[in-house]
Formats: structure tokens, C-alpha cells, sequence
């Protein structure tokens, strides 16, 4: 069944600016959430104010304003632009008589309706029960008031134990029931890693700000380089379409192979839970050589979002991998294609397969610039060794000596260290 499919609701956005710098950008991308969930704003309210309210977060004048609006415009849900304490929601729920979703449970809703795989499934399950596990008070004691004593089910209830202490550990229980869970499928994942790690091959990882276009260059490159092999990713015009890494190998025409992975795209105030979670799903990037940024270029926040892309990288702990930036979506934008100073950054368009060979001119400068170049002399009894180099390698020149074959080589340090004995 797709769970995509909803009825439109009716929301409004709000929000506190204390004055932070990019409070205007967040409240837009607020809205686009909100879109991302099938939700339809109808209105903004904004309030100026030092420091959130620690009983309602807004301060009193504004939360009869929200309720008000919200009645106007046949609101059912408001949304906040932070995350809220859980007394700060469960006041402003009873203030407004509306439903209050800030923003972590906005986008755990949307990364719940997204997530396909095991993995992302049970990452999301462990950061929505964590974000709950705090917030269980309002609806236990509700459900406490409502009880009529016994049949709750639970037969080991000790005397004085509340219903809420129970549902705690119940959720706890269910947590780290989903953590074992997951650590049996990183276990196999891990295995899977070491095993390319251990093949040499240097890897570059996609990074960046959600939508900006990793899984489209990602698809174009392996249509390019791939080997023949239909292995394309899920792209799409929304929040979040990829939230597992996919991994492909791509050669490039002078016998260069790479890893190349995709991976779940990042957001302001992305929750800490979701971040916590998603470690294994992100742990590819912090594996890689290389990580290349893709920033949408056509985005008139993309400098925001470049920020936002560094903050989450700390976060994650990534912060000693040499970084890349691709300006991608040029083509949207009036900008000729310039080419930029440096190796660090190129501007491209997906869309543009032509384009994308200057991304991978950056990416052949920063994954190969190890590889050396050597004279071999092989004897011709080494005929195994030649059709080695033949396929793994890449062979500049060829001469036949009366001792054996001259070869003129490009190879990676370890091949080097291999064919060592035969430089002349
Ligand atoms: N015009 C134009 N559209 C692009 C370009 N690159 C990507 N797109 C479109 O942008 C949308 C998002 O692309 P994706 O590749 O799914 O973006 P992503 O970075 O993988 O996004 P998430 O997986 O959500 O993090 C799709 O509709 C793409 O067709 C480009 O260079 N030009
Ligand atoms: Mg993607």
C-alpha cells in the first residue's frame, strides 16, 4: 500500500525569531516540510521575542492569536519551527485545543512515510520512540484518570507503579528490542564493508542538503561508468527520497575504479535522535576518501544550506575527509556554467551528462592523485602478471624487447609496491 497517500491537511506554521540569522530560510523550509508531509499551509505566524517562553513557548498574547487563527482558517494541526519541551507541547495543546506538531515530529512523520528498507525502518522506529519516551506524560495520565482498574493486561504490575512508568518501560523495552535489531543487520553491513575496504578501492561519498540532486548525478554517473549494469537509485522532486546508502562501482575509461555511495540527504535542525539513528546509514560517508557536497545551485538558500551540510558533518563526527563542492542544477539557474578556480569545486547539471565529466575530472584528481606512473619490464614467461596489469591497470605504452615486454604504466601505490621488482 503506498502510505504517501493522504488527504490534505489544513496547517499552520509558526515560529519564535530570537534574532537567529537564518530564521526567515528555516521558516520557509518549515513550510516545505510541511508540503513533504501532504500538508497544506494556510497560514504563517511569526513572533519577535528574546527567548522562547519556558510554559508555552510563545508568550501568552501570541498563543490566543495562534489559537485564533487557527480556528479561522479550519487548522487541525500547528507546527513549530523547534523542537518544544514536553511541557511546553502538552501546554500549548491544551491552550489551543488543536494538535501541536513541532518540528522533529514533523520530520520523523516524513521519514517514517519514506523509509523502505529494514534498516531505515527500524532507524526511524528508535528515534520516534525516543522522541516519545519523554513526552508519555500527557496521554498516560490522562489514560491513568480513565482507568477503571484492572484487565490492563500487564500481570507483573507492582504495587505503587504508575500506568506511565509502565508505558516507559514498555517503550524502552521496545527500544532496545529494535537496537538489537539493527545492530544484527550493521553487523552484516560491517563485514560487507571491511570486505571493500580491504579491496583497495578509493571511495567517494555523496553528501549534502536534501533534494539538492545526489541520487540523479549519482545515476547519471554509473549510466556513464557503470559497466553496463542497470543499478540507478530512486530520484525525485522531494524531501528525502533516498534514506539508505546505495553503493555502486563505476571505471572510469583509464581503468580507474571507484565506490561511489549515496546516502540520506541532510535539513536544518535535522533532530538529534534522527542523526543518532541513522549512524550506520551515514557511517559510509565517514568511511570515504572523498566526500562531494551537492549543493542546488538554483536554490537562492544554497549558502544556508551549504552551512547546514557542515553542522550535520560535525555532527556525525565527519570532519577530517577532504570535501568537494558540486554547484549542481546550473542549467535552472542564469549562470553560464563557469569553470571554477581550483580542484576543489565544480559547477554541473545532472541533467547535462556532458557536464557531469568535469565532475568527474575533480573526482579522478582527488581519488588518483597517488597513482604513479613506471616503466615495467616483464619477462614473457610473466604472461599472467601482463594480463593483470591489462585489466587493472592503465597501460600508456607498449614495446616488445628481446627480454620481455616494456610497459608503460599508470597504477594505483599498491600496484606499484606489487610490480616493484620489474621497474627498470
Ligand atoms: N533541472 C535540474 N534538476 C535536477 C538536477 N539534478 C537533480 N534534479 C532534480 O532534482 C530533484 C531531486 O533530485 P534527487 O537526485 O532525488 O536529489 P537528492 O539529493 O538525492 O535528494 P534526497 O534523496 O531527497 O536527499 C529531482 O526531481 C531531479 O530530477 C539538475 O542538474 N537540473
Ligand atoms: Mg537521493
Amino acid at each position: 500500500m503506498d502510505t504517501n497517500i493522504q488527504t490534505d491537511e489544513q496547517v499552520i506554521i509558526t515560529g519564535l525569531d530570537t534574532g537567529q540569522q537564518d530564521y526567515d530560510y528555516s521558516m520557509t523550509e518549515l513550510a516545505e516540510l510541511a508540503q513533504a508531509n501532504h500538508m497544506t499551509v494556510v497560514q504563517r505566524v511569526d513572533q519577535v521575542i528574546d527567548r522562547p517562553n519556558p510554559a508555552t513557548y510563545f508568550g501568552k498574547g501570541k498563543v490566543e492569536e495562534i489559537a485564533e487563527v487557527a480556528a479561522a482558517n479550519h487548522a487541525t494541526t500547528i507546527i513549530t519551527n523547534d523542537e518544544l519541551t514536553p511541557s511546553q507541547l502538552r501546554n500549548l495543546e491544551e491552550e489551543t485545543k488543536v494538535r501541536i506538531l513541532d518540528r522533529t515530529a514533523l520530520i520523523l512523520e516524513i521519514f517514517a512515510t519514506r523509509a523502505k528498507s529494514k534498516e531505515a525502518k527500524l532507524q526511524v522506529q528508535i528515534a520516534k520512540l525516543q522522541y516519545q519516551l519523554p513526552r508519555l506524560q500527557t496521554s498516560a495520565s490522562q489514560r491513568l484518570d480513565q482507568q477503571t482498574g484492572g484487565g490492563s493486561g500487564f500481570t507483573n504490575r507492582g504495587a505503587g507503579e504508575t500506568k506511565l512508568e509502565m508505558d516507559r518501560r514498555v517503550i524502552q523495552r521496545q527500544i532496545s528490542h529494535l537496537r538489537h535489531e539493527l545492530a544484527e543487520i550493521n553487523r552484516s553491513e560491517d563485514t560487507k564493508r571491511r570486505r571493500r575496504e580491504k579491496s583497495n578501492i578509493p571511495t567517494a561519498a555523496l553528501v549534502g542538503y536534501t533534494n539538492a540532486g545526489k541520487s540523479t548525478i549519482m545515476n547519471g554517473l554509473v549510466e556513464r561508468y557503470g559497466m553496463g549494469e542497470d543499478k540507478t537509485v530512486f530520484a525525485k522532486d522531494m524531501l528525502f527520497a533516498t534514506l539508505d546508502t546505495s553503493i555502486r562501482r563505476l571505471t572510469l575509461p583509464s581503468k580507474k575504479d571507484f565506490l561511489l555511495s549515496d546516502t540520506v540527504g541532510f535539513v536544518s535542525k535535522l533532530p538529534t535522535n534522527l542523526v543518532e539513528s541513522f549512524k550506520s546509514t551515514l557511517a559510509e560517508a565517514a568511511n570515504a576518501d572523498l566526500l562531494i557536497q551537492v549543493i542546488d545551485y538554483s536554490d537562492p538558500n544554497y549558502e544556508e544550506m551549504m552551512q547546514t551540510t557542515a553542522k550535520t558533518l560535525k555532527q556525525i563526527g565527519i570532519d577530517n575527509i577532504p570535501m568537494v563542492n558540486v554547484f549542481n542544477k546550473a542549467d535552472k539557474t542564469e549562470i553560464e556554467f563557469p569553470v571554477l578556480e581550483g580542484d576543489d569545486q565544480v559547477v554541473i547539471s545532472a541533467k547535462q551528462a556532458e557536464s557531469l565529466d568535469l565532475l568527474v575530472d575533480v573526482i579522478r584528481k582527488h581519488l588518483f592523485k597517488d597513482y604513479v606512473q613506471a616503466k615495467l619490464l616483464l619477462p614473457f614467461a610473466d604472461g599472467q602478471q601482463v594480463s593483470y596489469l591489462n585489466e587493472h591497470t592503465n597501460i600508456l605504452d607498449t614495446e616488445y624487447r628481446n627480454e620481455g615486454t616494456l610497459l608503460t604504466v599508470e597504477m594505483s601505490p599498491q600496484d606499484a609496491q606489487r610490480f616493484a621488482k620489474y621497474e627498470v
